[in-house]
């Protein structure tokens, strides 16, 4: 039988580089042959929790559904790179002590540079009081205390990134 993959659950503020960061270690896994699937906070919602907003109640379900099917690819193998904020410490806690083989990361860059960049404009809209509920301005995030890996996204690259993703994992 196959071993339990591993779950490497990335979590940090909307723009901190979450997906990136997932998408270059999935790439690099898949390079070296070994089997692994995303499941991105984006794509998660537009699918398995289409129609989930972003209420406390909602992120919860949202995370305990990614860490549902997490298990079940684990289960068979796959290395599982989930990428959602994620931003109630406890629901963290509760779902990835149910996972045998999971992985903390705090995907980390302060507010204020998550603001400066802005990629989508969501933040702008936030500050304006347009999001009601935007993680980091009308929101809360609690950030992990002690994650298995701290990655600060304003200090280094994509590559290095994934160079301490893939250490972790003993790759
Ligand atoms: C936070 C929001 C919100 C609010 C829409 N708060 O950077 P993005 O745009 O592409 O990713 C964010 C995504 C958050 O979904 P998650 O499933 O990761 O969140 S959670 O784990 O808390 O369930 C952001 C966008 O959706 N977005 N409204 N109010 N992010």
């Amino acid at each position: 039988a196959v071993g339990t993959g591993r779950v490497v659950w990335l979590t940090g503020l909307s723009g901190a580089g979450k997906s990136t960061l997932a998408s270059a270690l999935h790439a690099e896994l898949l390079a070296r042959g070994v089997p692994t699937e995303l499941l991105d906070g984006d794509a998660v919602r537009e699918n398995l929790s289409k129609g989930l907003g972003f209420s406390k109640a909602d992120r919860d379900t949202n995370v305990r559904r990614i860490g549902f099917v997490a298990g079940l690819l684990a289960k068979h193998g796959v290395t599982v790179l989930v990428s959602a904020i994620s931003p109630y410490a406890e629901t963290r806690r509760e779902v990835l002590a149910g996972l045998p083989n999971a992985l903390e990361v705090f995907v980390d860059a302060p507010l204020d540079v998550v603001t400066a960049r802005d990629v989508k404009g969501l933040y702008l809209k936030a500050l304006a009081g347009e999001i009601p509920h935007f993680t980091g301005v009308s929101d809360p995030y609690q950030a992990p205390e002690q994650p298995d890996l701290h990655l600060r996204t304003d200090q280094i690259s994509v590559e290095e990134g994934v160079a301490r993703l893939l250490g972790v994992l003993g790759l």
